[in-house]
């Protein structure tokens, strides 16, 4: 963890940390971050150093007085290429550095907790698995990776934790994230990092780092009663979503039990993975992203749901899928035995059509069985 002296690391932390400069280390990745900024401190302050007593010492060795006649000098091979090879060494090295902490910012572990952020002028909504809705606040469990998922409901935006030393674009139409695994209890700062209209600047807000009992405790005592997918079904079925698609042979849109993750092939030949992203494009343009062996008679739902409430959708088609993985027993070896369903009995193909009786399958028709 330490590239550098603990002694020396402690001494920065401490004296840093009571600077305004420098916030406090709150996640994991936070002294990653640190330290290489540090390294590129260092290399700039040594790099300054040397150009400016080189243009001081230059400055007074070769002046006119003791120069009157210039001489002419025709370079030197070594010189050259020593100041050429020793900062590009450096650079690479910034480069390669910078580039595997790239990597693991931005490629979140597949364990991590999911929670959604919505941006809007001016404020953050953050919308937890279980239904829990905050407006301006975070709150999140230590010691366990948290992904957020984010999307602007009307301008650009930018999320930032700088204790967590992240920050993200929170764009329009479309899903951004980012992870981060707190490390430290804690009230943390949150801002809009991106100017955004007239109150900007009260676009802030606390992020509640707690010990995973405190948030199983906060999370019970903040519920609304329902969690998102279970608002997206009831949203399901009054946009009238269940009339075309049922999860019947017949119906006339696709069944929506195994979808999120599968490959899903299009009218055109080409394949796309059904993630968030394109939950919510199938919502929004759904003539976009035609499904192959269907028509495009899906109607648009642009303006009739706001991205809560797509959330919300999307995360009803999510828990379909992990309904009929429960009943596919026998392909879901992350699952507990106890908990599989009657392995054989249904097609091992995600996208496969559910069976009279799956409760998956059905609960499109019957709102209130999903959990
Ligand atoms: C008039 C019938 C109809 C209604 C109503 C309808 N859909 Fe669809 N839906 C379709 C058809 C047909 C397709 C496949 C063709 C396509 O992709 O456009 C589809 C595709 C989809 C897909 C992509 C499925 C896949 O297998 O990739 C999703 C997700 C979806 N619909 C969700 C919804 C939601 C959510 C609603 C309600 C807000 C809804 N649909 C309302 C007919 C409908
Ligand atoms: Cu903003």
């Amino acid at each position: 963890m330490h590239y550098i002296s603990p002694v020396l690391w402690q001494f920065l932390e401490k004296w840093l940390g009571n600077s305004p400069l420098f916030p406090p280390e709150g996640s994991a990745m936070s002294v990653h971050v640190d330290v290489f900024f540090l390294f590129l401190l260092l290399v700039e302050i040594v790099g300054v150093t040397i150009v400016t007593l080189m243009v001081v010492t230059f400055t007074i060795l070769y002046r006119k007085e003791r120069h009157p006649v210039a001489t002419q000098i025709e370079g030197s091979t070594l010189l050259e290429a020593t100041w050429t090879l020793i900062p590009l060494a450096v650079f690479l090295v910034c480069f390669a550095w910078g580039a595997l902490l790239y990597f693991r910012i931005y490629d979140p572990p597949t364990n991590a907790m999911n929670i959604y952020i919505v941006g809007k002028q001016w404020m953050w909504k953050a919308e937890h698995p279980g239904g829990q809705h905050e407006i301006d606040a975070l709150h999140i469990p230590i010691d366990r990776p948290v992904q957020l998922t984010m999307i602007s409901q009307d301008v650009f935006h930018s999320f930032s934790i700088p204790a967590f030393r992240i920050k993200r674009e929170v764009i329009p139409g479309r899903y951004s994230t980012v992870w981060f695994e707190a490390t430290k209890p804690g009230v943390y700062h949150l801002f809009c990092t991106q100017y955004c209209g007239t109150d900007h600047s009260a676009m802030v807000g606390w992020v509640y780092a707690m010990k995973p009992e405190d948030y199983r405790a906060w999370t019970q005592g903040s519920t609304s009663g329902s969690s998102l997918a279970q608002n997206g079904e009831r949203l399901f079925a009054s946009l009238g979503c269940h009339s075309c698609h049922t999860g019947q042979e017949s119906a006339r849109g696709p069944d929506l039990a195994g979808l999120y993750g599968s490959k899903v092939r299009l009218a055109d030949g080409t394949y796309v993975t059904a993630n968030d992203a394109y939950l919510r494009r199938s919502i929004l343009t759904p003539g976009a992203q035609v499904v192959a062996g269907h028509s495009a008679i899906m109607p648009t739902y642009q303006g009739q749901v706001s991205e809560e409430g797509v959330i919300d959708l999307v995360q009803f088609i999510k828990s379909l899928n992990s309904n009929y993985r429960i009943k596919q027993g026998a392909t879901a070896p992350e699952l507990e035995p106890g908990q599989a369903g009657t392995p054989g009995t249904v097609p091992a193909e995600p996208a496969a059509q559910a069976q009279p009786g799956n409760r998956a399958g059905s609960a499109h028709t019957t709102p209130g069985t999903v959990k």
